[in-house]
């Protein structure tokens, strides 16, 4: 039944839909044109869709802005908001938000309008894959089910339906998307070996063929894993802090074990994955018996680091008799991790938060990022540190691993203080320097 359309996918003849144009459909919908199929791309977003065609995009990755030039001017690539653009389509790819409510509920809206916007007759024959992170069982249980009803078709026969999950980390998109292997789960084997025979002529990465239940759980056990393993890196850094070891080191020394491999401790985790994933993988299991606590207490001790970041800068301010309330704290980082412009779920908006209702004057400097998520923005570093009594790093960016210490110091007040979020300077160099240093998992 398939055949036609492995024929199309083989000659790179079949047409693609891509819904949804964020930061995982826009670098799928453009590597696949330039790969040589004809692409669509779909998005309600009418100011997204504009900037898109006219080459000025708002997402920043590596090589993404050569790329888009590249297949909209070769005519592989066309951007629109009009869904109904989606039925000509050989395959339609969903790459729409799947995001988390404040109660941690997932929110599969985009998810099902999707879905009925590509459930009529004109299915038949074709292929739907879900790239976006969904709750387990949602495959078979919504999307199936939505595309069968406003279809009248079956699901596996009439049509094929597989889940392959994005794997790219933000600011590596493009090179992870070519060379990440992929998980492809069907809704039965045909559907599965389809997507497979897409993602092939895509991806040097492996292809890893399975039931879409297995590859729904295990793209959320990746970034569960992450967050428990930086939670068990932030735990040991909160002991250490105790008893006066240092957490970075103690971690690089228990890592020269071959089956060791723990994270890094940090002031917080954030982005739009690892602070959703662990409560989509933990949703179907409210409805059973079984209560796990390890991902649940893994995700409250990450969010917790913020909290005792500030802690840890109101006691050394404290020790060094000094007020919150009268103090200049300096915030280097407002992205959620390094080198990225992206600050969703920054554990910067918490810990700058914290700091201006402990009515501290925050100053905040990223030269990737313009949030400054309602503290004052420093346009160079010296501004930023200027007259500062408190230095905090909160991303990891790599401008901030090279700080002149030395000059630093002559623009802040006198006691400086460093507090290292993501333990990026070197302790007995600052401390040398004449700096008050402390950081996560190196104690008062
Ligand atoms: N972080 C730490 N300690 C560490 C590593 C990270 O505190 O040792 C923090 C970072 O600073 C950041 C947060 O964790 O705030 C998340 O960063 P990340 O690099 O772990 O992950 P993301 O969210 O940028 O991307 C993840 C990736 N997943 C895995 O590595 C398993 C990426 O491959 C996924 O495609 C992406 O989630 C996604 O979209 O699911």
């Amino acid at each position: 039944m398939s055949k036609p359309l492995i024929k199309k996918i083989r000659e790179k003849q079949a047409q693609i839909a891509v819904i949804g144009l964020g930061r995982v459909g826009l670098p799928t919908a453009a590597l696949f044109a330039d790969a040589g199929y004809q692409v669509i791309g779909i998005d309600v977003n009418e100011e997204l869709v504009r900037n898109i065609s006219s080459m000025e995009l708002r997402l920043k990755e590596p090589e993404l802005d050569e790329l888009v030039k590249r297949v909209i001017k070769s005519g592989k690539f066309k951007v629109t908001f009009e869904i109904t653009q989606v039925a000509e389509a050989d395959i339609k790819m969903v790459c729409v938000q799947t995001p988390i409510t404040k109660s941690n509920e997932p929110e599969l809206a985009h998810l099902r309008r999707a879905s009925e916007n590509i459930s009529n007759e004109s299915l038949e024959g074709k292929l739907v894959v879900v790239v976006s992170t969904i709750p387990p069982s949602t495959l078979k249980n919504l999307v199936a089910k939505v595309l069968e009803k406003g279809s009248g078709l079956k699901c596996g026969e009439d049509f094929w339906l597989a889940y392959c999950p994005e794997r790219i980390a933000p600011g590596r998109a493009i090179r992870e998307f070519m060379e990440n292997s992929r998980l492809v789960g069907g809704f039965n084997l045909e559907s599965g070996n389809l997507a497979a025979e897409l993602f092939k002529t895509v991806t040097r990465g492996g292809i890893f063929v399975t039931d879409c239940l297995s590859a729904e759980v295990a793209k959320l056990a990746e970034n569960t894993f992450r967050d428990v393993n930086i939670a068990f890196a932030n735990e040991l850094a909160l002991i250490c802090e105790q008893i006066g070891a240092d957490a970075i080191e103690v971690i690089h020394l228990a890592n020269t074990h071959p089956r060791v491999n723990i994270h890094k401790p940090s002031c917080g985790v954030g982005g739009p994955c690892l602070t959703k994933d662990p409560f989509l993988l933990l949703h179907p299991i409210k409805q059973t018996d079984f209560k796990p606590n390890l991902i649940e207490y893994s995700r409250k001790l990450n969010d917790f680091m913020t909290d005792h970041t500030v802690e840890l800068i109101v006691k050394v301010l404290e020790k060094e008799g000094k007020n919150i309330g009268e103090s200049k704290i300096s915030v280097l980082g407002v992205a959620y991790k390094g080198e990225t412009s992206d600050a969703t779920n920054s554990p910067a908006e918490r810990i700058i938060g914290k700091l201006m209702s402990l009515k501290a004057i925050v100053m905040v400097y990223d030269p990737y990022c313009k949030e400054t998520f309602g503290a004052e923005r420093a346009r160079n570093i010296v501004q930023a540190i200027k007259e500062a009594d408190c230095v905090v790093i909160a991303t990891d960016h790599k401008t901030f691993e090279k700080l002149d210490l030395q000059k630093i110091k002559i623009f802040m007040k006198a006691n400086p203080i460093i507090v290292d979020g993501k333990r990026i300077v070197n302790p007995v160099e600052a401390k040398k320097k004449g700096f008050i240093f402390y950081g996560i998992g190196y104690g008062l």
